[in-house]
């Protein structure tokens, strides 16, 4: 009998990605005007750099620009939760970081999945930002009772998808037919329900304690509520989205425009309002619910621990001093301003330790590799290490490349809700991050990404060490 023959699960991602893009395409048609803007803008950014578009093909990014780079949904509970777990572990994805919204007034907790792996990323990097609900914040002790009932009746998992999964998990893969059906099934998980699940009194309730609460409580299942594809220059893209009909949030959340692009610059439309039916003993009465927009996103380098506390703290003086009623023009000069003491090019990035790199070797390095003792340059001893990259680099043997940043910002995370909750949804709550609480709803521990940053720049500096080693020990 012959060996298995299994999808890898980057073909799985891929797959799914695209029948997602599809199906949101379908019943966000906006979302459809926006793909289009994005892919009109980049194709201008690119004719107008041409540096850019040798250094992207040269990377196998320019056939991958116009795929979408993540989406989100919003979880009721940990049962849900875990499945949702083994769901993307289909697709090779795992969960990475943690991030407390309640802290900006939004009662979720969430994680990132995504790959991990420098391949699987380079493939595919498609990340599904997911939150889950903290029922424990409602105040009022019966509506969260009615909620956590309402959630119990629900299964938002076919069959069919469950099997899958097993199947998965029992055979170690999937042949490419049941990659298929398990991506056509994992897909009816994050359909629109137009028709809610409660009757309008319900939702109303539900609404007044939080209209997120009311998003993933009152409907069959967590609904992808946004696509995000990557811009090439997201305020080009901010700039158009009004003179194509799209109601663009008012501000790019994160870092300010930057010659050398750090972490992530993300921006949104606006929900848009959709006719919702809801159940009652007398009929269906028609409503509407606000849930689903847009996003585009451009990432740049990943801070290590230096930088980012450097970028946290900027971030929190920009958004402390902020002026009452502070035009958006404004604030943005203010965070411009204020950003210009993080360095803004990747050589000062990388000797103050600020930026994550990729180090390799050069054409030149990998001709003189073991000639010159240059192994003996590059020790093991950490501090030792980067003074000889550096030594390595300025004689042209080592290049670095900076390491996108493949995850959310927290911040940026509670901008883009709050936008999508009429702007006015603002609540105070007294809870703290609970990492723990969210690993135990999750059955497992999530990764800390920056750890994943430390290790994939250690994994190129331990090869640059091996192949200059290799002529020299062999
Ligand atoms: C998720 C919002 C956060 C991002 O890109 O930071 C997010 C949500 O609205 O469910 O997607
Ligand atoms: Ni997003």
């Amino acid at each position: 009998m012959s060996a298995p023959q299994f999808v890898s699960s980057n073909d799985v991602r891929t797959r799914f990605s695209q029948a997602m893009s599809q199906m949101y395409r379908q019943e966000v048609p906006q979302y459809g005007t926006l793909l289009q803007l994005v892919s009109e803008v980049n194709a201008r950014t690119l004719a107008a750099q041409p540096g850019l578009a040798g250094q992207l093909s040269e990377a196998g990014e320019i056939e991958r620009l116009d795929v979408e780079r993540h989406g989100a949904i919003r979880l009721g509970t940990a049962a849900e939760l875990v499945t949702m777990r083994r769901l993307f572990a289909v697709m090779g994805m795992e969960a990475v970081g943690y991030y407390d919204l309640s802290v900006a007034g939004v009662p979720v907790h969430s994680t990132a999945f995504r790959p991990v792996a420098d391949a699987a990323l380079a493939h595919n990097p498609f990340r599904v930002f997911t939150s889950l609900l903290r029922l424990e914040l409602i105040t009022d002790e019966a509506l969260r009772r009615q909620a956590a009932a309402i959630l119990a009746r629900r299964q938002i998992f076919t069959e069919r998808a469950l099997a899958l999964i097993e199947r998965f998990e029992s055979a170690g893969g999937l042949d490419s037919q049941e990659a298929d059906e398990f991506v056509a099934e994992a897909l009816q998980t994050f359909r629109w329900h137009a028709e809610a699940t409660v009757d309008g009194d319900t939702y109303d309730k539900l609404q007044g304690a939080h209209r997120l609460v009311a998003d993933v409580v009152c409907f069959k299942g967590p609904h992808i509520n946004h696509l995000t594809p990557r811009t090439l220059d997201i305020d080009a893209a901010q700039a158009a989205m009004p003179d194509c009909g799209i109601a663009a949030k008012d501000l790019i959340e994160g870092p300010p425009r930057r010659r050398c692009a750090i972490l992530l610059r993300q921006t949104s439309f606006k929900a848009l309002e959709e006719k919702v039916l809801f159940q009652g003993g007398d009929g269906q009465r028609a409503g509407t619910h606000t849930a689903r927009f847009g996003e585009i996103e451009q990432r740049g380098i990943a801070l290590t621990r230096a930088g980012r506390q450097r970028y946290d703290q900027l971030l929190a003086d920009v958004r402390d001093t902020a002026i009452a009623n502070e035009s958006a023009a404004a604030y943005v000069q203010r965070l411009a301003q204020a950003f210009e003491s993080i360095p803004d090019d990747y050589d000062t990035l990388r000797r103050q330790g600020l930026g994550f790199f990729r180090y390799a070797l050069t054409p030149q390095g990998q001709a003189s590799a073991g000639l010159e003792g240059d192994e003996a340059a590059l020790s093991s001893d950490s501090t030792a290490d980067s003074a000889s990259l550096e030594a390595l680099i300025a004689e042209g043997l080592v290049s670095a490349h900076p390491i996108v940043y493949e995850d959310f910002l927290p911040v940026s995370a509670a901008g883009i809700f709050q936008s999508n909750l009429g702007g006015t949804e603002r609540r105070h709550y007294a809870a703290s991050e609970d990492q723990a609480a969210f690993e135990a709803a999750l059955g497992a521990p999530v990764h800390d990404e920056i750890t994943l940053y430390e290790e994939a720049q250690a994994r190129s500096i331990a090869q640059v060490r091996a192949a200059l080693c290799a002529q020299v020990c062999a």
